[in-house]
């Protein structure tokens, strides 16, 4: 039953984590902070990826750091007074990292956690422990549990858990069993039957487990403060026998408490395999009920049924207490431990200003919704591009023509060539040898009044005009009385003798399908009068979109006056101008990394150099000397 001289674990015991394990090592610091430890059980994390570096855990209310280390040999160098490691490593890794933590003198207690080791390699790792006398806790287990002192990754559970089993300080009674779960409910009925538990380890479930219940049984033996022992076995393997000679033989003298889980493995007409991969009972001798009978036969306390354990716990327990064995310790407050913000907001427990609010998507979900439609949804609808973008922008469907309309747009805007502005802009950038996004935002840095933004300007200025009553004629002459340029008005290269047909495109489709043009109308109006005056002076693409949208916002039923009014007001059709273009940056961009085009340098002959005249050294000098003197 594996070696007997076995370390303990203590208020100074520290562990090496071997895997990248944040929650355990939050719960092990909690625990420790909880018992009133000076320094926290976990000295560092050990996982080979991403390189040397620190994690921050909470200790207390404070943060701290913990460092990762990638190497188990740099970890015992930088920590030579750690003896423990805990091994999160995989089923299909954790026997080369158990060897090699192995090799490491410092380390006597090693607990592994993985489930479905292969028994073969478990063997091994077990031969070899015994060997180099390290005391393996696993595998397949969640590991143990000293109060006050520490505790193996997640036992316990949550620190409401631990609190309410009085986990924090020690009390007498040892236990021993198989499945984390199983801890779970002897710590919650050791600590209402008596003055709470001293270490419990479950030893995990499998066949062949690193240490056995007499590795621990032993060990409790021999510490003095434990006054009590409990063992929860279950169906399967004979190692209760190996408890029953110990206490015939007199090795174990304590009290022991005892219970065999599967007693109704007799009730199945064939063999039952419980949850472990040892709980299966090979032959009669393996039953619960047999190995419940031949502990009582020796004296050990086995109740009738596991209800009544609590029962016969209390009444050892008195009589202990009676007899002086045990000398119940003033209870301690319940230390605080300050809870996590995300759980206790699970909890229902706190309310915080949110610091940002949103109405438009949400990515919390199984699926992402847009303005309450799934993204499932969004497809099987065929919304389109425009319908996303009436979802994102204005939160609601809406009709089928106007999504149309603002990919329309889309698509006519997208790009004019080289020439203007922000292609120019890009393509230079994209010449400088920079990257996509950089170029094309150099090029939307240029979208504003004159350029490709007086989409939101021309909406605001028509729209005003006609809500005031003002007649095309009266809008220009204010707009000239008082030296503005009407946004929407003018073209570099187009003009009535060279129309632009994407605004004819516009004009046309709007005329069609909108419900009331209004404001378009107006704006063909003050174009009559502008082209009077100068050629070039026409409804361009961002003026006919401008005032189009107001209409589409006003008249499709899907606003109210002041949302469509709001829209037009925060500034959002320019929006449909950054989109579309953007389409036609970024293809300026590809063109001229496709094309190899190197750093662009704008030519001497094309600029025109007007430096001030140079004044003669003489006329300098006079004009000094002059300025100091009548500073003098
Ligand atoms: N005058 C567009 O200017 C341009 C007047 C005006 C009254 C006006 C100019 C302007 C308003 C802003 C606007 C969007 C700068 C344009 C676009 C996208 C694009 C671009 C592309 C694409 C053109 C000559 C005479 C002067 C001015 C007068 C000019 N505009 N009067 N209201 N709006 N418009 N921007 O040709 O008496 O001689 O002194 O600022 O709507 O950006 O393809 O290129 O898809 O990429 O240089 O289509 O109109 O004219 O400034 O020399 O003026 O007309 O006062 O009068 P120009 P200027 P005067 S679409």
């Amino acid at each position: 039953a594996g070696t007997s001289v076995r370390p303990t674990f203590s208020r100074d015991t520290r562990a090496f984590i071997y895997g990248m394990q944040p929650r355990a090592v939050q719960g092990m610091m909690d625990f420790d902070y909880m018992c009133q430890r000076t320094k926290p059980s976990v000295a560092c994390m050990i996982y080979p990826f991403g390189g040397h570096h620190v994690q921050k855990f909470y200790w207390g209310a404070k943060e701290t750091l913990v460092p990762v280390y990638t190497t188990i040999e740099e970890a015992c160098q930088r920590f030579p007074d750690v003896d423990v490691a805990i091994n999160f490593a995989s089923f299909r890794s954790v026997y080369s990292s158990t060897k090699e933590l192995m090799d490491a003198p410092q380390l006597k207690t090693i607990a592994i956690i993985a489930e479905g080791v292969p028994e073969r390699r478990t063997r091994e790792l077990n031969a070899l422990a015994k060997a180099k006398g390290v005391l393996i806790i696993g595998p397949a287990t969640v590991g143990g549990i000293k109060p006050g002192c520490f505790k193996i990754g997640n036992t316990g559970g949550m620190m409401d858990n631990i609190v309410a089993s009085k986990l924090y300080r020690a009390g007498s009674v040892a236990y021993v069993s198989k499945s984390g779960g199983m801890s779970n409910e002897l710590n919650n009925i050791i600590s209402q039957t008596t003055d709470g538990v001293y270490e419990g380890v479950a030893i995990g479930g499998d066949r062949y487990p690193g240490s056995t219940f007499m590795d621990h049984l032993l060990r409790f033996e021999r510490e003095p403060d434990c006054k009590i022992l409990v063992v929860l076995g279950e169906v399967g393997g004979t190692e209760e026998y190996l408890i029953r000679d110990a206490v015939k033989q007199g090795l174990i003298k304590k009290p022991i408490v005892a219970w065999c889980i599967g007693i109704c493995s007799t009730m199945f007409t064939t063999d039952v395999q419980f949850g472990h991969a040892g709980s299966f009972a090979n032959s009669d001798r393996e039953t619960a009920a047999a190995k419940n009978q031949a502990l009582r036969e020796v004296g050990v306390l086995v109740p009738n049924t596991f209800e009544e354990m609590p029962d016969l716990l209390t009444a050892v327990y008195k009589e202990l207490v009676s007899r002086g064995t045990i000398v119940p310790k003033p209870e301690v407050e319940a230390p605080k431990i300050p809870i996590d913000y995300a759980w206790a907001q699970e909890l229902g427990m706190i309310r915080k200003p949110a610091s940002f609010i949103t109405t438009i998507s949400d990515d919390r979900g199984q699926e992402l919704v847009y303005a309450g439609m799934a993204i499932s949804e969004v497809f099987r609808e065929d919304i389109g591009v425009g319908g996303v973008l009436s979802l994102l922008w204005f939160k609601r469907r809406l009709p089928p023509y106007a999504a149309k309309f603002i990919e329309m747009v889309m698509m006519l805007t997208a790009d004019h060539g080289p020439a203007v502005s922000g292609a120019h802009n890009t393509i230079v950038t994209a010449r400088a040898g920079k990257d996509l996004i950089s170029s094309l935002v150099s090029g939307l840095l240029t979208i504003g009044d004159r350029f490709g933004g007086a989409l939101d300007g021309a909406a605001q200025s028509f729209s005003a005009a006609v809500d005031k009553g003002m007649s095309p004629q009266e809008y220009v002459d204010h707009m000239r009385r008082s030296h503005q340029l009407i946004l929407g008005i003018g073209h570099k290269i187009k003009s009535r003798t060279n129309p632009d047909h994407r605004v004819t495109i516009i004009k046309d489709y709007c005329k069609e399908h909108f419900p009331a043009t209004p404001v378009l109308n107006f704006a063909l109006a003050v174009e009559h009068i502008t082209t009077a005056k100068k050629d070039n002076l026409i409804l361009n693409v961002d003026g006919v979109v401008g005032a189009a949208f107001v209409d589409l916002l006003r008249n499709c039923g899907a606003f109210s006056r002041e949302e469509a009014d709001e829209y037009i007001a925060i500034g959002t059709l320019n929006g449909l101008f950054v989109m579309g273009r953007s389409i036609g940056f970024i293809g300026h961009y590809l063109d001229q990394k496709r094309l190899k085009q190197g750093l662009y340098r704008h030519p001497w002959d094309d600029i025109s150099y007007m430096m001030p005249e140079q004044p003669s050294v003489a006329e300098a000098r006079t004009f000094v000397e002059g300025k100091v003197g009548v500073e003098k």
